[in-house]
């Protein structure tokens, strides 16, 4: 049953605009030039908050109040116990406010509400998860002989920006503030600035728990002023980036004169091979939710699937079936599996790749539908749409276009299966399904990707890692990796001999 206008404004309860300060020093600020940013709602297209616009100058003051924190200062003389607690502390306020902040990530966002509840749920156990480690970073004591002692310890690598993208926000944001934290770091997050609230959020956040001034500034503004100038600041010492790998190659390029301790974490165009054998009634859904969960802008997903030319014709089918039942809607009507792209320019952006898949002479095998509601006439939707007769050489097949938009191609043995996946600068995930375990094995090591997925989709344990081959990135996040990239190596050599 269609839904009417007033069953989705329902679903749309009342939200005052809200207007956020940056939070750095452990106080709400303006930007020093006083402008302000708007935030959209990307399901109805009305502003819902505003931000301060930071620049330059707001970068000075948010990189003095992190290096005093940091050199000598408050964070620095928090032991590792207390560091632990006040994680912990923060884990439980994301717990607590957890129904607050998934409804805000769904209105600056646009995702169903289902995954926005995930997702703090999740940043909650990265804080707890963290809390854990900033006890056990220990050291080494390697046999150099009777003469000296030789003790190696892990230092924090000092302040850290933290730059984020807008597919994740508040679980990116834990993904990199914890690790840092618990390391002993200062940081700084500068949020996308499309949807920056719930970093904010976490500002409020770490000045309820007690978080010493300076520890964690929050500082928005955009990417090419505000992050530009945190990665050229001789004061910043290590950035963590999520986002395009363009942005990457400039990070790497402008942070080499101060010689930046780099983590990147960038794009993919990832693919999924389903050989004849695979359980289908398990792999057809993990297939399609690996493309459309979060209408595709999930850096992980899969947006290249290669199938077993046998089997071809049925999974064509049943991929049919699954895009004609999302259901597309505003994030917070429980109803919705399907919601808005972030932004009228990503949009546009998603559009564009649609055009160019037809005019290459691929096929649309499927497109889903648009809300019907006139109270979301002004989101940004998107048909979900699948297109099949793809050759590898098509840019539908070679660039990432970050929205719900899938690629069919088609293999007759595992080699071809293997040299397509591979055939790509990125190198971020995979999936692979098949009833023969000996054959997915050996095909998930063949294939240069940081994560691989067996018979499984999208899964991305904090307590194991996530990160890139090639051109997907550089280092590692989560689990005790995303630790390290927080952290230096340095050695006390001790003499003995008399
Ligand atoms: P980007 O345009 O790369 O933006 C990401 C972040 O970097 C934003 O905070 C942005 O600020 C900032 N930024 C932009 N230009 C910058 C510059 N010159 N210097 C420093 N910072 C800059 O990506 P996006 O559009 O937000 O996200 C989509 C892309 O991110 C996709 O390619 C996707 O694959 C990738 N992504 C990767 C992952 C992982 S884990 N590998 C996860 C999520 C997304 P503004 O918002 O102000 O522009």
């Amino acid at each position: 049953m269609a839904k009417t206008d007033t069953d989705v404004k329902e679903s749309l309860p009342e939200f005052s605009r809200a207007d956020y300060g940056n939070y750095i020093n452990g106080a709400w600020c303006e930007a020093v030039s006083g402008k302000r940013g708007d935030v959209y709602d990307p399901g109805i297209g009305d502003v819902i908050a505003t931000v301060p616009q930071g620049e330059s100058a707001d970068v000075d003051v948010a990189v003095g109040a992190a290096r005093r924190a940091f050199d000598g200062g408050s964070w620095s003389k928090v032991n590792p116990r207390d560091r632990s607690r006040l994680l912990l502390r923060i884990s439980e306020v994301l717990r607590r406010d957890r129904d607050r902040l998934a409804e805000l990530e769904v209105r600056q966002q646009g995702k169903a509400l289902a995954g926005a509840l995930w997702d703090v749920e999740e940043s909650a156990f990265i804080f707890e998860y963290y809390a854990g480690w900033a006890t056990k970073i220990s050291g080494e004591v390697p046999p150099i002989g009777p003469d000296a002692l030789s003790v190696i310890t892990k230092e924090p690598v000092g302040v850290a920006a933290l730059i984020t993208p807008w597919n994740f926000p508040i679980l990116m944001a834990a993904q990199k503030v914890a690790p840092a934290l618990a390391a002993g770091c200062t940081c700084i997050l500068k949020p996308a600035s499309d949807t920056p609230l719930t970093s904010l959020e976490l500002g409020r956040i770490a000045e309820e728990v007690g978080l010493p001034a300076g520890t964690l500034n929050v500082l928005t503004g955009s990417g090419s002023t505000v992050g530009m100038d945190l990665v050229r600041h001789p004061g910043v010492d290590k950035i963590s980036f999520t986002g395009s790998s363009e942005v990457g190659r400039t990070i790497m390029r402008e942070g080499a004169d101060s010689l930046k301790r780099v983590t990147l974490e960038l794009g993919g165009k990832n693919p999924s091979i389903v050989f004849a054998d695979a359980d289908l009634e398990q792999a057809i859904p993990a297939i399609c939710q690996a493309i459309f969960f979060n209408q595709g802008q999930v850096c992980g997903s899969c947006s290249r699937t290669l199938i077993e030319e046998s089997i071809l014709p049925q999974v064509l089918d049943a991929i049919a079936e699954y895009v004609k039942a999302l259901r597309p809607g505003y994030g917070l009507d429980p109803e919705t599996t399907f919601g808005p792209l972030v932004s009228r320019a990503h949009l546009e952006t998603v559009s564009g790749y649609i055009r160019i898949g037809r005019e290459e002479g691929a096929q649309v095998a499927v497109e889903g539908a648009l809300p019907e509601d006139e109270r979301l006439k002004n989101g940004n939707f998107v048909r979900p749409t699948v297109f099949s007769s793809v050759r590898p050489e098509m840019r539908i097949a070679r660039e990432e276009i970050f929205g719900p938009v899938l690629s069919v191609l088609s293999f007759r043995d595992a080699d071809e299966a293997v040299a397509l996946a591979n055939d790509t600068n990125y190198g971020l995930s995979a999936m692979v399904w098949s009833g023969d375990m000996g054959k997915a094995i050996a095909t998930a090591r063949a294939v240069r990707a940081g994560t691989v997925w067996v018979n499984d989709n999208l899964q991305a344990p904090t307590e194991a890692l996530w990160g890139g081959f090639k051109h997907s990135g550089i280092g590692r996040e989560l689990g005790q990796a995303g630790l390290e990239a927080f952290l230096e190596l340095k050695q006390l050599h001790l003499r003995t001999r008399a």
